[in-house]
């Protein structure tokens, strides 16, 4: 019995994973350069956390990553910092049963590199959901592509320095109160931009979700299989902006 319980919890110990680089229009930025990253792989569960906002305290870079609106920036998930575990690690990017959405934020900054991610207000610029007809969901998106999923800057946005807020939500144990679990990770930005806007409909993190909403605490499993019954799914949180 003793046996059985250690095996279970190494076994959810071991199925997190972390968004630990971006790309730039396609251009890798390297191993935690530019980004604010837990040290390790375990989710966030209470939404009122304040760890909702840039993940568990960890990893800090000193840079700060020139990008322009309109680029399209990657973030590279991995069961693992530094990529897998093991070789051949079936878990790498992240254990397929971490069914959920990939969303993105963002935040304005007076410094990217040194300010708090606490107190301050965000607008959600994507996200990515359940493809219910084809009852795919974004972290099946993320696997097949290699580990990244992707946003785009908007185009309109002022220019100056921004957090951007990476968040994958996993649903796979989201049937129970605090099961859905939450990773995320920002990277330091500074966007040049023609655009002015500042959007004014934002959000405090956390506060932003209720443990309760039916977006977080969901049974998707069905029949046996995680694809929420080939129901719509609806990522928590605001609608993303647009320009
Ligand atoms: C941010 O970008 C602007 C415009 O390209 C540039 O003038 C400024 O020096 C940059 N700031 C930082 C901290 O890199
Ligand atoms: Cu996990």
């Amino acid at each position: 019995m003793k046996l059985n319980i250690t095996a279970v919890f190494i076994a959810t110990a071991q199925a997190h994973s972390t968004m630990q680089k971006i790309s730039v229009n396609g251009v890798d930025q390297g191993q935690l350069v530019g980004l604010r990253a837990p040290n390790n792989p375990n989710p966030v569960v209470n939404v009122n956390d304040p760890n909702m906002a840039c993940g568990q305290p960890g990893y800090r870079s000193n840079v700060v990553i020139n990008v322009k609106a309109g680029d399209r920036i990657g973030g590279f998930w991995g069961h693992a910092l530094g990529g897998a575990q093991w070789p051949g690690d079936p878990a790498q990017y992240i254990d397929k049963s971490h069914k959920g959405p990939i969303m993105h934020y963002m935040a304005k900054v007076d410094n990217a590199a040194t300010s708090s991610a606490a107190g301050l207000r965000w607008f959600k610029i994507s996200e990515e959901s359940f493809n219910a007809g084809q009852r795919r969901w974004a972290v099946d998106n993320m696997i097949a592509n290699n580990g990244w999923s992707y946003t785009t800057i908007p185009t309109c946005i002022a220019p100056g320095q921004y957090l951007l807020r990476v968040e994958l939500l996993a649903l796979h144990s989201a049937y129970s109160n605090m099961g859905a679990q939450f990773y995320q990770s920002c990277a330091q930005i500074n966007v040049s931009s023609s655009g002015t806007l500042v959007p004014s409909q934002t959000v405090s993190i956390p506060g932003l979700y209720q443990q309760n909403d039916p977006s977080i605490l969901i049974q998707i499993w069905v029949n046996g299989k995680d694809d929420n019954g080939g129901r719509p799914y609806k990522a928590p949180g605001p609608a993303p902006m647009t320009c």
